[in-house]
């Protein structure tokens, strides 16, 4: 006769070996896999190049989803059971809602989409295109789990109250073969175990990525889908709870009442210096004038005006320059946002951040932009870029900056494939086409993409003999920006025949630099040798036209100036008062201002002297530079401009950063109640 001890621990040993089937584990396997197969789901409706899930990806996604579930372990077994339906129904819906945000957007939800009333509204009508019947797998399985949940539930009624207590009995019986203690500690070490596995699975590869071919994506994360594509959805929305988390509450955000009351002190000084009706004549000459603001993709200012092998690099620029406003020390002052960065510079007259961009930063803070100050003008805005809705965080961010409406690639008939997207001719084509039909006054800002890196248009669209620069990226740089003064010809012809010309302040100007550092094709292409003032200031110019509806006051304005002055010098033209927004750009067209342009690096220049920061930051380490000699001289000279830079971008920082424009505006809107 068997003992009871050997059959004991027979038991065990058989408990052991089918440890892995218990139902409870199979379902929690069973989990896992299904959660994968929905997250592959929704990767197959993404369509976006280079992004994909390779095998790497689905460890990284296994493990993120057990880091999200695996304290299901520490519940008692009926509430394993329901806290895995409730995260399934959970996890399945947010998928379904990135996926349906995703197809209109080509983005995730993210908390600051959540916090921004109307983005997702926006939606609207639209929804149902949006949906495909395909999508209904992502809730087959919850389906099934409810046709067999009231099955049990009917048979269990019918069966009465008996078996349950049998099962009770013996469940409480094999239970009690273990303390509770014991218990307690075993399924605590388990949910550890299971937490740290997941911590591996989803740590190891992204650690991986972003120390080889990913470097730097958690510093500039520029674009939500680069994210995705090493995270993993759910890795995506665990990393989107902390940044907003630490961009909003982490401890790098707290002023203190002299750092709010020095920035006071610093725009009171600003905003009295503002230009008034009266001033000039040239205040609210062109009040009332459409304006359209044309961005140009990594346009520097170095061919202005440039030949080579006798070819006009930018004819119709040239051309048009001749009644035009031509600033020729304009400087871009962005930082890692790049294109964001000139638009934000531009239109908020702020300093983009020196890490990250505000677009995907700070897109639910307060600014006043020029679409935001021009709508109580009576102008509506809209903004033209035929690149994906979500790069930047442009949806988001273009809706808080007061645009009525976004044209995306969406909105565009891909008519002319080039480069990343659209080719610019066709760009400003259709953009004008859409323009004709606005109400006026309006403002229109627009983003061209064709002239972007590596440059390389095909052979027919490249007109110029670049000799020895042939197939180079610069030789093909050139290219690329003749190939987009040619599209702003055309776009000049365009507003014309549309009646639109002679009604509209045209302003064109450049994003930032070509990212192309080498010396030496420079060199070639200007005809002369370049001193290291003369690359500094090469890599940070950029053109900057103002076309007046009558093309008056044409000329080479030489003033120093940069992105944060083009919103209060326009507000000049339209005779707006600028003195209650919080803009840090200079008013190019007030005489009375001292004017300093002050680049995201550091570096400044105040018309009589350029200085150049050393990586360090301490001052004395950098040089200075005087502009009439173009040697270096003394440092001294450079100190207090040094000292405004360093406040400028630390009050820009901090005003961004601190939400403060919204709690200024506040605070000068109770005022006026008393
Ligand atoms: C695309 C454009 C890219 O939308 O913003 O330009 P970049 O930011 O890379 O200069
Ligand atoms: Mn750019």
């Amino acid at each position: 006769m068997e003992s009871f001890n050997s059959g004991s621990q027979r038991q065990s040993w058989m408990q052991r070996l089918l440890w892995p089937f218990a139902p409870i584990r199979l379902m929690y396997l069973a989990f896992v896999i299904i959660i994968l197969e929905k997250l592959i789901y929704l990767q197959s409706n993404i369509h976006l190049p280079n992004i994909d899930m390779n095998d790497l990806d689905k460890v990284t996604a296994v493990g993120s989803i057990v880091l999200a579930s695996f304290w299901v372990i520490w519940l008692p077994k009926r509430g394993r059971i329901i806290a895995l339906i409730v995260l399934d129904l959970l996890l399945s819906f947010l998928i379904f809602a990135d996926l349906v945000y995703f197809r209109y957007f080509q983005d995730f939800i993210t908390i600051p989409v959540l916090m921004q009333a109307g983005q997702v509204e926006s939606l609207g009508g639209s929804i149902r295109e949006l949906l495909s019947a395909n999508d209904l797998w992502l809730f087959a399985d919850l389906l099934v789990l409810a046709v067999v949940g009231i099955v049990l539930l009917v048979l269990r009624i019918r069966r009465g109250r008996s078996h349950s207590t049998l099962t009770r009995s013996a469940s409480t019986y094999r239970s009690g073969m273990m303390s509770s203690r014991k218990r307690l500690t075993l399924g605590f070490t388990k949910g550890a175990m299971l937490f740290v596995l997941g911590c591996v699975m989803t740590f190891g590869p992204i650690k991986y990525a972003t120390s080889t071919w990913a470097t730097g994506l958690f510093v500039g994360n520029w674009w939500n889908m680069s994210l995705y594509n090493v995270t993993g959805l759910l890795g995506f929305h665990g990393y989107d709870i902390y940044r907003y988390a630490d961009d909003h509450f982490g401890n790098g955000n707290q002023l203190s009442a002299a750092q709010t009351d020095e920035i006071k002190q610093w725009f009171d000084a600003k905003q009295k210096g503002r230009a008034k009706a009266g001033d000039d004549k040239l205040f609210g000459a062109y009040k009332d004038s459409n304006v359209i603001v044309v961005q140009g993709e990594a346009f520097m200012n170095f061919v202005i005006g440039k030949s080579f092998n006798g070819q006009e690099i930018t004819p119709n620029i040239n051309r048009l320059m001749k009644e035009s406003m031509y600033f020729s020390q304009y400087y871009h002052q962005t930082g890692q946002g790049r294109t964001s960065d000139a638009d934000i510079g531009s239109n908020a007259s702020l300093h983009p951040l020196p890490t990250g961009s505000v677009f995907t930063r700070y897109a639910d803070h307060q600014y006043d932009t020029l679409p935001n100050i021009l709508s109580k003008q009576g102008y509506d805005s809209y903004v033209f870029h035929a690149y994906e809705p979500s790069f930047w965080n442009r949806s988001v961010m273009y809706q808080n900056m007061g645009y009525k409406k976004f044209f995306s690639k969406n909105d565009f008939t891909i008519d002319e494939p080039l480069g990343w997207s659209l080719g610019d001719k066709s760009f400003f084509r259709q953009s004008i086409e859409k323009m004709s039909t606005l109400q006026q006054p309006f403002y229109s800002f627009m983003i061209t993409l064709s002239s972007h890196h590596p440059y390389t248009l095909p052979p027919e669209v490249q007109e110029l003999d670049m000799g020895d620069l042939s197939g180079t990226t610069f030789g093909d740089y050139i290219q690329a920006l003749h190939y987009v003064d040619a599209a702003l010809g055309e776009m000049e012809s365009e507003l014309k025949e549309k009646g639109l010309w002679d009604k509209t302040i045209l302003v064109f100007y450049g994003d930032h630099d070509n990212s192309l550092k080498d010396k030496a094709p420079m060199e070639e292409f200007l005809g002369k040798s370049l001193s290291d003032l003369d690359m500094e200031q090469l890599m940070n110019q950029v053109p900057m036209l103002i076309h007046l509806p009558d093309g008056a006051h044409a000329g080479t304005y030489d003033i120093p100036a940069g992105q944060l002055d083009m919103t209060p010098s326009l507000l000049h033209l339209l005779g707006v008062n600028a003195s209650p927004y919080y803009l840090m750009g200079n008013d190019m067209f007030n005489q009375k201002e001292k004017k300093l342009v002050v680049l995201r690096t550091g570096a400044f220049s105040d018309g009589d002297i350029f200085y150049i920061p050393s990586a360090d930051g301490v001052f004395e380490h950098g040089t200075a530079y005087d502009l009439k000699t173009r040697q270096t001289t003394d440092i001294e000279r450079a100190r207090a401009g040094f000292e405004e830079a360093q406040k400028r971008l630390n009050i820009s920082d901090e005003l961004i950063t601190g939400d403060l424009i919204r709690e200024f505006h506040n605070e000068q809107a109770q005022a006026s109640t008393k």
